[in-house]
Parts: structure tokens; sequence; C-alpha cells
């Protein structure tokens, strides 16, 4: 079984609108285990690298205005396929198109107000995580005894 690690965020507004515990624990009762978890503020730095990609786009400034508005909540998510599965759960971007039982598509319905961030790759997963997180902060579950 192909265990990954993927970097979430609770964005501001999930923060604002108190919806951290119901999305989490999604996460949770999907099988997914939290490696790392803390609350911080992002500053307009940690803001531009997470979302380097997106340098120059007509919404990076505002993108970079609300991650860095309030205390978000980023979580290291472990599990099968974790990155997939986060994604899935999320729903689409744009959260008009983001089906019901998806997070998005039952929390949301402003596309700059989505919610939840989960990364889109392996790779990204990687170089997110650690803009978050040390090494020593982040948990190495012993995934043998779960998935044989
Ligand atoms: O990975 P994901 O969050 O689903 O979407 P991205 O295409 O990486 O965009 C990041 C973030 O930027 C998105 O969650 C909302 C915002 N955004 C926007 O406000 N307007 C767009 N046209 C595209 C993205
Ligand atoms: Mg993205």
């Amino acid at each position: 079984s192909n265990i990954e690690s993927t970097l979430v965020l609770l964005k501001p507004d999930a923060v604002q609108r108190k919806l951290c515990g119901e999305i989490i624990h999604r996460f949770e009762r999907r099988g997914l285990l939290i490696s790392a978890l803390k609350l911080l503020q992002l500053t307009p730095d940690m803001a531009a690298n997470h979302y380097a990609e997106h340098r120059g786009k007509p919404f990076y400034p505002s993108l970079v205005k609300f991650i860095t508005s309030g205390p978000l909540v980023a979580m290291v998510l472990s599990g099968p396929n974790a990155v997939k599965v986060v994604r899935t759960m999320m729903g689409s971007t744009n959260p008009v198109e983001a089906l019901p039982g998806t997070i998005r598509g039952d929390y949301a319905t402003i596309m700059s107000y989505n919610i939840v961030h989960g990364s889109d790759s392996a790779a990204n997963a990687t170089r997110e995580i650690a803009i978050y997180f040390t090494k020593q902060e982040i948990i190495q579950y012993d995934w043998e005894d779960c998935y044989e």
C-alpha cells in the first residue's frame, strides 16, 4: 500500500466559521492519521512560498491577502494514497462545481473562500510540508500494523 503524507490547511475562513473540528473529523473517519498539526498565522513570505506556482496570476494578490488574514490550521495527514484521497474529499477548487459530500461542496460557495487546501502531488506535499513543519514535529506511524 502506497503510504503517503500530504499537507492540509484549514484556511482562515474555516477557523473563523468554527468548522475545524468537523473537517478534521471527516479526515479521521476516512482513516487518515494526523502526523502533525498546528495553528498559525502565515507571514507574507510563507504565503508567497506556499503559493509560488500562482505568482503573477490575477487572483494572486487577493489569495495572499486572504491566506494571511487570520490563523489557519496546518496538518500533515498520512495514509494510503493520502494525496489523492484528500483531494477527492476536498472537491473542486471552485466550490460551485464541488459535489455535495465533498468538503468544499458542503461548506463553501465562493472560489476565494474555499475552506481547505491539500497538496496536489507527492512532490508538492514534500515541498509544502517543509514550509510548515520541522522533521521533529512529524510523527511517523508504524503502518505495518494497520495495512499489511
Ligand atoms: O489546489 P486548489 O486549492 O484546489 O486550487 P489552485 O488552482 O492551486 O489555486 C489555489 C487557490 O487559489 C484556490 O484554492 C483558490 C484560489 N483561486 C482563486 O481565487 N481564483 C482562481 N481562479 C483560482 C484559484
Ligand atoms: Mg493547488
